[in-house]
């Protein structure tokens, strides 16, 4: 059985034990049980429930990979799959919270959790919930397990990490000024590619009780995170609503992106002030006549032909970066590459 399906069988087992830990805080029974019953299930199926599962899957993969001998039937890997499945649950807090901020309407083809009627703010005290209940429920599926601090102590400095990214983000907007690759790679190391990549890996090399070479993952799954960033900003402006399920922000928004770092460093190769004046007073700008100029500066400066050449030769640099992983850690490769291929 592949991880994916897997990790959609422990999402039962996952929810049920996130309404458990919400609900041992409330009397057994009576009307304030069933609100927060009905509140926490709604919760769980529109904003945990329908992604692609990719970060769970992955730490799943590479739990695998070390551990060669589970079986997929075992209670092990039952237990494994649900601690896996709380990257999900992670992620799903940080989207809450993300679109919020973002000023976000679409997520995977729905509206925004705050969007929905009679949520709005109350939003922000979800995500906290979700937040509030991964340690619980991993310690719950693999008591006494030699690493389990490790493990909780991985997911508190990868929460730190990305909302530090989240904080360099937020405030970089529109200060055209600062969009340097220093600044964007310092973005997206913190506000992605930890909490994306190398933490599901982090775990899985923890609950395999692997704990040394992850300075080695690291980089590399910084790596991958940047691509699967850039990726990211290049669908935010080109990608089809209908496919990404999101509809982008970040022109509006004044975000840093691959997109502004590039138009900005070939703007001021070029020597173009009356170009870098038209750039930032259109970016950032709430009116979709500047947005569309901003396209079109972007269209004109030829930024989509020039991504497509990075991110393959991007790729090509993590393949070798993958192939030069310590043999310790070698058995990760097939998963590295695979996630890298999606
Ligand atoms: C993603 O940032 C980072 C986190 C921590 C959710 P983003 O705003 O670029 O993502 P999206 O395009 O999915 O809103
Ligand atoms: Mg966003
Ligand atoms: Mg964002």
């Amino acid at each position: 059985m592949g991880s994916r399906a897997l990790i959609e069988k422990a999402l039962p087992a996952l929810k049920k034990r996130f309404i458990g830990v919400v609900c041992s805080r409330l009397p057994f029974e009576g009307p304030e049980h069933d609100l927060a019953l009905y509140r926490t299930r709604q919760l769980f199926d529109y904003t945990v429930v329908g992604g692609k599962y990719a970060r769970a899957t992955l730490s799943l993969d590479a739990t695998r990979a070390l551990q060669p001998h589970l079986q997929p039937e075992s209670r092990e890997m039952s237990a494994i799959a649900v601690a896996s499945s709380t990257m999900e649950m992670i992620q799903s807090y940080y989207l809450i919270a993300d679109d919020i901020m973002d000023k976000s309407e679409m997520r995977r083809g729905k509206p925004c959790w705050y969007k929905q009627p009679g949520i709005g703010f109350s939003a922000i005290n979800d995500a906290f919930l979700l937040d509030s209940v991964v340690e619980d429920i991993l310690r719950a599926e693999l008591p006494g397990h030699v690493n389990i601090d490790r493990v909780c102590e991985a997911y508190r400095r990868a929460k730190q990490k990305t909302l530090v990214g989240q904080m360099l983000d937020t405030s970089s907007c529109g200060q055209v000024e600062s969009f340097t690759w220093d600044r964007y790679e310092l973005i997206v190391e913190n506000k992605t590619s930890h909490y994306s990549v190398f933490h599901p890996i982090e775990q899985a090399l923890l609950i395999s009780d692997v704990l040394a070479f992850h300075g080695d993952v690291k980089r590399v799954a910084y790596q991958i995170g940047f691509l699967f960033q850039s990726q990211d900003d290049i669908l935010d402006v080109y990608g089809d609503p209908e496919t990404t399920g999101k509809i982008g922000t970040d022109i509006e928004d004044g975000k840093c992106t691959w997109l502004t770092v590039r138009a900005l460093q070939k703007i001021q190769s070029a020597q173009n002030r009356d170009l870098f004046e038209k750039f930032k007073k259109n970016y950032g700008k709430p009116e979709k006549e500047a947005g569309d100029i901003v396209k079109q500066m972007f269209r004109d400066l030829r930024l989509l032909d020039e991504f497509r050449v990075f991110e393959s030769k991007f790729a090509e640099q993590i393949s070798t970066s993958i192939e030069n992983l310590p043999e310790e850690v070698g058995l990760l490769r097939p998963i590295l590459n695979d996630f890298v291929g999606k």
